[in-house]
């Protein structure tokens, strides 16, 4: 229940396609390193709230619980009320999560504000597993504009069909609907990351120095991760307007690579 986080996803006799760290606390009100968290409903850091919103570590209900005649399940969770949320307009937010041999996730958000809009950012802030990080590539941004978090958010433009990563990454690619690929040849697969309704992708691996200032992140755990976030967050950031509704999708499976 809490975050209503996705741990793991692992098709049968598979390597899983999240990672999950082994120094990952899973104590109430902290965040889980690994899986999937939800982040909202800001992305980074908000000056005295912290970074990435407080949906992540909240105990979300269970609403519903929904297996189909074609053997996928469904489950609903609902973020309840919580004084953080007082600071917003009135909303809810609902997270549908179907599992079957893909994964798909819908973050749901209404406005519940007669008559004020409400502002937000959303993202799953997906760990994917890999063999190794310098052997694989992330395919599907050439020609997107980015803010460069390690230079100082920088504005940039990626020129690579692939990118390849070899240092530490934290990138933002604004206005950007395309889905994105994990090529990982060791492994012989492809992670597909299709999206809907997020103009914003955030690539990230946090490299070495950074991995030994996380207390919940191994010191090489770096090699076998890369998170690949699909969302909507700063000048992508949502607007509702009374009465409104956003749903972000993401649907992660994965293919043989050829
Ligand atoms: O999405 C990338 C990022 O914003 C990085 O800047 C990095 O710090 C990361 O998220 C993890 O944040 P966290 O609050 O989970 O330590």
């Amino acid at each position: 229940m809490q975050g209503a986080h996705v741990t793991t996803f692992r098709k049968h006799g598979e390597t899983p396609l999240t990672f999950m760290s082994q120094c990952s606390r899973f104590t109430s009100g902290q965040p889980i390193r690994g899986g999937i968290p939800v982040i909202f409903p800001w992305f980074g850091m908000r000056e005295g709230l912290g970074n990435h919103g407080f949906a992540r570590f909240k105990d979300w209900e269970l609403k519903e619980f929904a297996p189909a005649p074609d053997g996928s399940v469904s489950v609903r969770f609902r973020l309840p009320d919580c004084p953080e949320a007082s600071a917003f307009p009135p909303f809810t937010a609902d997270y549908v999560i179907t599992v079957s041999d893909a994964l798909m996730l819908q973050l749901i958000v209404s406005n519940q504000s007669p008559d004020e809009p409400f502002t937000f950012e959303n993202c799953f802030h997906t760990y994917f597993e890999v063999s190794d990080i310098t052997a694989i590539s992330v395919v599907g941004l050439k020609g997107v504009s980015y803010l460069d978090k390690v230079a100082n958010f920088a504005q940039k433009t990626e020129t690579n069909d692939a990118i390849r990563i070899s240092s530490e990454v934290d990138r933002i690619f604004l206005n950007t609907a395309g889905p994105i690929e994990i090529h990982d040849p060791r492994l012989g697969r492809k992670i597909l990351i299709e999206k809907q309704g997020s103009n914003s992708t955030i690539v990230w691996n946090p490299w070495v120095s950074r991995s030994q200032q996380m207390q919940d992140f191994g010191n090489d755990e770096y090699l076998r991760m890369i998170c690949v976030e699909c969302g909507n967050v700063s000048s992508n950031e949502i607007t509702l307007q009374p009465g409104r509704t956003s749903t972000l999708t993401t649907r992660l499976s994965c293919l043989p690579l050829s």
